[in-house]
């Protein structure tokens, strides 16, 4: 007896172990990774935060509003942008969220950016722009500002670059950095599967369109994304519709919203239309909503084919109900309109590599 329990908590120790690993965290590419930058990094010879050489404060792990943990470029250096970009070795192919910590002091004549772009590379010399990164958390004189960018795809990169950009007014002033990082992905759920939503207007009915599903409201949310007929409901053209609003119930508050999706079914050829574009909010009540982002469209669009249209965050959501605004051009409001499914991707509970449906 006692020997049979033992031998359970073995594979119960077991069994838990796997269970964590296999857990997809986001993992840090950076970490340890070399890096340069244009102009260079004031030299420790010439100024006591420089680090000219080693380079390598940027990507040691430690990020700290401290003295000790920043370096940069001094304020006789006159330097209002500069270029960075960290080597990762080789290519990574689900690089999905940037961030650069600034150390900010305006007591102490640091100033923070007033704009940073991002952009990845596969060979070095040709790079794509990725987007603007945004300030996330608490940001003040006296602090440190965490920068963020996500991609709504994760991206393959070997170099990833940062430009940053200071006001002309800060030009005499020192800037400073203590960390960048290049996150994985991470894996997803979509909290949105089999729940129930709301169409306003209406979705066209069975009755009147053989696309119609009036009722019973599942095919957004059913899990079957296809660019198919028997995949699709949505408005006839003869109803006229020229926008409309989706909410979908996610049954509970979830406070780790990490980023929103659309498929929309699209065919010139049958008069089947395209938004202009799609808007998205969020509501603990279901009554106030806050607008969160204009969705951006990440597949290259044709017209016999599906869009995707998606944004990810750079802080997590909350919200029970989640909301959607479609919009088409005037000229298309006798064409039909139709979706194939609607998402809320939030952290995965089983681990399960879900990070984008596609
Ligand atoms: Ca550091
Ligand atoms: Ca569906």
């Amino acid at each position: 007896m006692r020997r049979e329990r033992s031998v359970l908590l073995m594979v119960f120790i077991i069994s838990m172990v796997l269970v964590g690993v296999s857990f997809a965290q986001p993992v840090n590419y950076a970490l340890g990774k070399s890096y340069t930058a244009n102009p260079p990094l004031t030299p420790s010879s010439s100024w006591w935060l420089g680090e000219d050489p080693p380079y390598t404060k940027y990507t040691d792990g430690i990020s700290a509003w401290a003295w000790g943990a920043v370096s940069g470029w001094q304020g006789p250096d006159n330097v209002s942008s500069v270029t960075l970009i960290v080597d990762l070795g080789e290519v990574k192919s689900d690089i999905a969220k940037l961030q650069v910590d600034q150390f900010v002091s305006h007591s102490s004549a640091v100033r923070e950016s007033s704009k940073i772009k991002c952009y990845g590379s596969i060979d070095g010399s040709t790079y794509t722009y990725w987007g603007d990164m945004f300030s996330s958390g608490t940001t003040g004189g006296e602090t440190m500002w965490h920068w963020v960018h996500c991609n709504v795809v994760p991206q393959s990169a070997q170099y990833v670059k940062f430009e940053l950009y200071w006001d002309s007014a800060w030009q005499g002033s020192h800037k400073l950095l203590s960390e960048i990082y290049v996150w994985s992905a991470e894996a997803l759920d979509d909290a949105a599967l089999g729940k129930s939503y709301s169409a306003d207007p209406l979705l066209t009915p069975t009755s009147q369109w053989w696309l119609g599903e009036n009722p019973p409201y599942t095919k957004y949310t059913d899990g079957t994304s296809a660019w198919a007929w028997g995949a699709v409901s949505g408005w006839q053209g003869t109803d006229n519709v020229s926008s409309v609003t989706l909410i979908v119930d996610l049954g509970i508050v979830r406070s780790d919203i990490k980023k929103v999706q659309v498929d929309q079914f699209v065919s010139h050829s049958s008069a089947v239309a395209e938004c202009s574009s799609i808007k998205c909010y969020g509501s603990t009540d279901g009554s106030s909503f806050t607008y969160w982002a204009d969705l951006l469209l990440f597949d290259s669009p044709g017209g016999e084919t599906m869009w995707y249209w998606g944004y990810c965050f750079p802080e997590d959501k909350t919200a029970r109900y989640v909301k959607y605004e479609l919009y088409w051009d005037p000229g298309y409001v006798g064409s039909h309109k139709l979706l194939s499914e609607i998402y809320v991707w939030v952290p995965s509970a089983a681990g399960v590599e879900d990070w984008f449906v596609y």
